[in-house]
């Protein structure tokens, strides 16, 4: 699905919440529909018509693959985790408004045939943005259902073409302090960096998110580019990217470099494996009030759990 991008920014008042999402689309689909239809012949209906007699589609399907609903706008942009900005879940939006995402690149180099700087521009041009709707499940035991626009790593990787040696990716998040007041932090060894083996990032559920629900990334989802792999606790799903790297070696990460025995390289989502000082069995999906048993590779187990046949997750946590 390819989508068109506003050249304005998101009004309030625009902001769809998660029941008229679909039929908001629905209905710019009848409109496209019916403009080129009365372009090309001066008996077909009217748009007006069209749109009226467009199927309603159930606010039940929007959801992900089990049936669970998507959380609204207002709950993905306004509890987040982004430490350049704040710890403070509640108040990264706030912190982050005016971030400046234009101009933005994104290096990507090291162990490929054919570097490249990609400008933004590049990136939504060259590659069709599609739609995945996917859970998103933080290492501090609360989930999320969003619905992200975007294009698969792979497709960028295989463009700037790995060489033989690569067997790693690392990602590194854009270092502002001006308009970061988090980095003055002295006990986060910054930038923030993420990595994963090079078959993680082949998989085609690992995506480079540029928006969601319909509209741009805003900055505390990590705009104007940011990872997202969905089988893995959030942390790996770096935001705001301004490098890639193919690499030989397993690259340090910001999480791991700080308590290794607590953020693993790998960290796949794992009920069975509890985090030293709580437990990974259940969670809090934003919005309902019970907790929810959590789920192995997050529910994405068919598509992954391959890529580790043969290695221990209790020891590669
Ligand atoms: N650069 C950067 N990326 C980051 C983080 C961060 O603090 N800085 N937080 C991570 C964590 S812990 C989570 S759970 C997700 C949250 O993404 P969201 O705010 O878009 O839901 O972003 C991840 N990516
Ligand atoms: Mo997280």
């Amino acid at each position: 699905m390819t989508h068109l991008y506003k050249s304005v920014p998101v009004r309030s008042s625009e902001i769809t919440p998660k029941d008229t999402y679909l039929s908001r689309r629905d209905f710019m689909k009848a409109a496209t529909v019916a403009t080129g239809a009365a372009l090309l012949s001066a008996c077909a209906p009217s748009v007006a018509d069209e749109i009226q007699n467009a199927e309603p589609v159930p606010t039940s399907s929007a959801t992900d693959e089990l049936g669970d609903p998507l959380n609204t706008y207002e709950d993905i942009t306004n509890y987040n985790n982004y430490y350049e900005f704040t710890v403070d879940k509640q108040q990264v939006a706030a912190e982050a408004k005016g971030f400046t995402t234009s101009p933005w690149t994104v290096e990507v180099g090291g162990l490929v045939n054919k570097p490249k700087t990609f400008g933004i521009e590049d990136l939504l041009k060259e590659f069709p943005q599609e739609e995945r709707i996917y859970r998103l499940r933080c290492v501090e035991a609360w989930s999320m259902v969003i619905p992200w626009e975007g294009f698969t790593l792979a497709a960028l990787l295989n463009m700037v073409e790995p060489t033989s040696d690569a067997k790693y990716v690392r990602f590194e998040t854009i270092n502002r302090p001006e308009e970061m007041p988090g980095l003055k932090s002295p006990f986060y060894p910054w930038p923030y960096q993420e990595g994963l083996r090079l078959d993680e990032a082949m998989n085609d559920l690992t995506l480079l998110a540029t928006g969601l629900y319909g509209e741009p990334n805003v900055p505390q989802n990590g705009a104007p580019i940011r990872l997202v792999v969905p089988w893995k606790y959030g942390f790996k799903s770096i935001k705001s990217i301004v490098k890639i790297e193919l690499v030989a070696e397993m690259p340090a990460t910001l999480w791991n470099s700080i308590a290794p025995n607590e953020y693993g390289f790998y960290a796949n989502v794992n009920p069975e494996v509890n985090h030293p000082r709580w437990s990974q069995a259940t969670e809090r999906r934003i919005g309902e009030l019970s907790r929810r048993p959590s789920l192995s590779f997050n529910g994405y187990g068919e598509q992954v759990a391959a890529l580790y046949d043969g290695m221990s997750l209790v020891e590669n946590y």
